[in-house]
């Protein structure tokens, strides 16, 4: 039996507000102390992971003073050797971003915005982030009345476009990923699925600049398959990060551990990811519950990466199994891959080759046994690689 004991190789990486969220919600306060970035990071580095990731606020959870509070924070990182291979903005608690940062209505809002994103860009650099995240939580509307979608995008193209501009202005070796979100904290958010933020960015100046960091829950909120979503994401080229927790479908934005929703769906996730070829950081954006005391938080913390290996175990097996090979085969699942016309071949030219459509009609896929050897291994009861 493997031990899933992670190590840096394994490149998993938690948000510095995953572990540090208080567990405020809305119909109630905080139920757990604010806790030092400085103990994240040996307590992260302690349990295997490989980096931690920052909004600019973050840093500022018990030391007001910015310029203390980004030494004590280097020094931790200094001592143990973790990385920030990602930082973001937070443009969402301040009650000045209460319509949105990049596409308030209020336009002093949103040069503001463009400040706050710059300074934290700079020391995002600073500290050899090749990644920073965009999630527009409060860009959107309550209202239809309210915004003006058409120029919103606008405003956020505008702010994509001058971000690009300066990081390159600056030769930073930075990209951006937008983090989509159907609604909440905004009854709708602009940008709300995988789809939408890949049509947009198509429309930007620097479009090879910016990509996606998708997370679990918010594609599951909106009731889509994340599997799919990241392999379109994949697809494109446009998989620069992602959002690994979990979510029981479409309700509020759950966090939870990675696994801890729909573990299928986590299983066929980790099977693409370590056989699609994305080799970034395995982040996890979770809130341990608020339920659990501040020990139990780096229990939660150590399950997201313990879920992730046993997943990555689980689909090696699945991969390995003769019997899913010659399932794969019999539901004719390698054969999309090859070209519908044959090199040289035209449609005009294309034959029927005695093609029957009723006997084709006839020949079964075969996919609920493919499906069954799926569930088989991710319950246990087939052998390991
Ligand atoms: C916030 C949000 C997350 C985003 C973070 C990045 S902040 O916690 O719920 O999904 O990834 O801004
Ligand atoms: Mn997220
Ligand atoms: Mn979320």
């Amino acid at each position: 039996m493997p031990a899933f004991t992670p190590t840096s190789d394994d490149l998993f990486t938690f948000g510095l507000w995953t572990v540090g969220w208080q567990a405020r919600d809305p119909f109630g306060d905080a139920s757990r102390p604010p806790l030092d970035p400085v103990e994240s990071v040996h307590r992260l580095a302690e349990l295997g992971a490989y980096g931690v990731t920052f909004h600019d606020d973050d840093l500022l959870a018990v030391e007001p003073d910015r310029e203390r509070a980004v030494a004590a924070f280097r020094k931790a990182l200094a001592e143990t050797g973790m990385k920030v291979p990602m930082a973001t903005t937070n443009l969402f608690t301040h009650p000045v971003f209460r319509d949105g940062a990049f596409t308030s209505n209020d336009r002093d809002v949103r040069r503001y915005a463009l400040r706050k994103v710059r300074r934290n860009l700079d020391l995002a650099a600073s500290l050899g982030a090749r990644t920073y995240v965009c999630w527009g939580g409060r860009e959107g509307a309550e209202s239809d009345a309210a915004k003006d979608v058409r120029s919103a995008l606008d405003r956020y193209k505008e702010a994509l476009d001058l971000l690009c501009a300066y990081v390159k202005e600056q030769e930073y070796d930075i990209r951006f990923a937008i983090e989509p979100k159907p609604n909440e904290p905004r009854g709708d958010i602009l940008l709300p699925t995988i789809g939408h933020a890949l049509a947009f960015i198509d429309e930007l100046e620097h479009p090879e600049m910016v990509g996606l960091n998708p997370e679990v829950g918010h594609e599951q909120m909106a009731g889509l398959n994340f599997v799919h979503g990241i392999a379109q994401a994949l697809w494109h080229g446009k998989l620069f990060h992602l959002d690994l927790n979990g979510q029981h479908g479409p309700r509020y934005d759950q966090d939870l551990v990675f696994g801890h929703g729909d573990v299928k769906s986590a299983f066929f996730l980790v099977d693409l990811l370590e056989h699609g070829g994305y080799e970034g950081p395995r982040h996890f954006d979770y809130k341990p519950l608020r339920t659990e005391d501040p020990e139990d938080v780096w229990v939660s913390a150590a399950a997201n990466m313990r879920t992730y290996l046993i997943l990555r175990e689980k689909a090696r097996a699945f991969r390995a199994d003769p019997e899913v090979r010659e399932a794969l085969r019999a539901s004719r699942v390698d054969e999309l891959a090859t070209p519908t016309l044959a090199p040289g071949e035209t449609l005009a030219g294309l034959s029927d080759d005695g093609f029957d459509p009723d006997v084709a009609a006839a020949r079964g896929y075969h996919f609920s046994h493919l499906n069954q050897l799926a569930l088989e291994h991710l319950l246990g009861v087939r052998g390991a690689a």
